[in-house]
């Protein structure tokens, strides 16, 4: 069980919490003590840079992960992110290219795998007081990547690809002298720092009952189903806006202050935050409260990304369209308007759901705004990183949202 994770630097199902010191599991190292060549593939593979910038390149990304990305548990839907996403996504402020890497098949040049880095200053551990009431948290502050998008083609599984590519990536992070990094997975592995659960929010219910995404309730017909999952045409709060690029030096208080209180986070500077809150249609959407009494302030932030999954072989339907709540800043707003008019936003642009998991402040709204469980977990990893005591969190000590 777990060949290559229990030969990781990550906590460990078996240890006991005790004595352990929050920090760093592995003994420290230098970026001269780090491996220099990359780590060896079968001989038919070869490793490559993804050079996003290039169209050419992100639509093969797009291809590998359109057909071989994360499914559910039932195989009926699966992970669709476009080549749009994967640009903003990846090639965030600070992006390296060098960690963004492929394997190929040597004589067909055929893209067969795939992993990615982005750097991120995460704060993480500190004490209690996380949640509604909210001191600040403490903690610290690490310098780490964010891992996304590890994915191996279908026709090459359990070949032990995922640690070769796992072990790459590590190295040529540690060369640029990072030696930590926070990821999210479906799958457990060696050793959640948290396990949250995702909620779905049904905004066209006749084609998610449909395609098999929900199901009528009991005693429903659907006109009443209809009927109850029906938004408002236009946002309800006074003064949102559409988030700009010149916000982002107000922004950024507003959300780090806010986030202050959790014990997992990003701590974002300008550049971030004019990256990760801007719109871009079908890709990610940041709405902002400017205080109509008072122009120019800034009272609230809400966004989400758009990540539409395939439909596996339904004969009508092929793109289901789903919205993912990504930060929420209530300032003046309660958190459940905000949500709400975001939700009316995603629905009058044509999604088909507004997901959400249980982190962050959300369970103050996932009843009310007629959210129900689904069948998927995300738990939440650190590498090279323990909490003292090695503890865990609880969803709502959670303040990082990665995509
Ligand atoms: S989670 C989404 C991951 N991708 C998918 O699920 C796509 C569909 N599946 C596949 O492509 C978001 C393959 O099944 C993959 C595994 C490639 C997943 N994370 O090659 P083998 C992320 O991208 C372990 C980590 O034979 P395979 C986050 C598994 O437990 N490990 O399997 C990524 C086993 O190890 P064990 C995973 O099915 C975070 C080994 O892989 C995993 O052909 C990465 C088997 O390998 C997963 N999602 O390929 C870690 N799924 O110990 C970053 C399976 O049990 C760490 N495994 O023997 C930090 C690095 C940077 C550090 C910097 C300081
Ligand atoms: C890392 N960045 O399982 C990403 N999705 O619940 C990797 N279920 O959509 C992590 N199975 O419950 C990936 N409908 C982990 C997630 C992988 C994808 C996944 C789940 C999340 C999902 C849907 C469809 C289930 C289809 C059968 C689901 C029920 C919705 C219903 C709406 C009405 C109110 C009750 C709930």
């Amino acid at each position: 069980k777990y060949a290559f994770w229990g030969t990781q630097p990550v906590a460990q199902f078996s240890e006991a919490g005790g004595e352990a010191p929050e920090g760093p599991i592995d003994v420290p190292k230098t970026v001269a003590e780090v491996r220099q060549e990359p780590y060896t593939l079968p001989d038919s593979f070869e490793w490559c840079v993804c050079d996003l910038r290039d169209d050419a390149v992100a639509h093969e990304v797009y291809e590998l992960l359109s057909n071989n990305y994360v499914e559910d548990d039932d195989n009926m839907f699966r992970f669709n992110y476009s080549s749009g996403f994967l640009k903003w996504c990846l090639l965030c402020p600070g992006h390296t290219l060098d960690w963004l890497v492929g394997v190929r098949v040597k004589a067909s040049r055929r893209l067969v795998g795939f992993i990615s880095a982005i750097p991120a200053h995460i704060r993480v551990g500190g004490g209690p007081g996380a949640g509604a009431e909210g001191g600040p948290a403490g903690g610290r502050e690490v310098r780490m990547v964010e891992i996304n998008f590890l994915c191996v083609h279908k026709k090459l599984r359990s070949k032990r690809l995922a640690p070769v590519l796992i072990k790459e990536i590590t190295r040529r992070v540690n060369l640029r002298d990072i030696w930590q990094a926070a990821y999210t997975a479906g799958v457990l592995l060696p050793k959640p720092l948290a396990t949250c659960r995702y909620f779905h929010r049904s905004l066209n219910p006749r084609k998610l009952i449909d395609v098999g995404f929900s199901r009528l309730a009991p005693r429903m017909t659907m006109a009443r189903t209809i009927k109850l999952y029906k938004l408002p045409d236009e946002p309800l709060t006074p003064g949102m806006r559409e988030a700009r690029p010149e916000d982002a030096p107000k922004l950024v208080p507003l959300l780090n202050d806010y986030l202050a209180r959790y014990r997992l986070t990003q701590v974002f500077n300008e550049e971030e935050v004019a990256h990760w809150f801007q719109n871009i249609d079908n890709v990610v959407q940041a709405f902002v409260v400017e205080d109509p009494a008072a122009p120019g302030s800034l009272t609230d932030l809400v966004s989400f990304y758009a990540l539409p999954s395939s439909i596996l072989g339904h004969p009508e339907h092929t793109e289901l369209r789903a919205a993912y709540l990504y930060y929420t800043v209530p300032g003046a707003t309660p958190l459940k308007q905000l949500v709400n008019d975001a939700m009316i936003m995603a629905a009058s642009k044509g999604y088909d759901v507004f997901n959400a998991l249980d982190l962050l402040q959300n369970e103050l709204f996932l009843k009310d705004l007629k959210f129900g469980a689904g069948d998927g977990q995300l738990h939440y990893y650190l590498y090279n990183w323990r909490l003292a005591g090695n503890a865990s969190l609880t969803p709502q000590e959670v303040g990082l949202v990665l995509m």
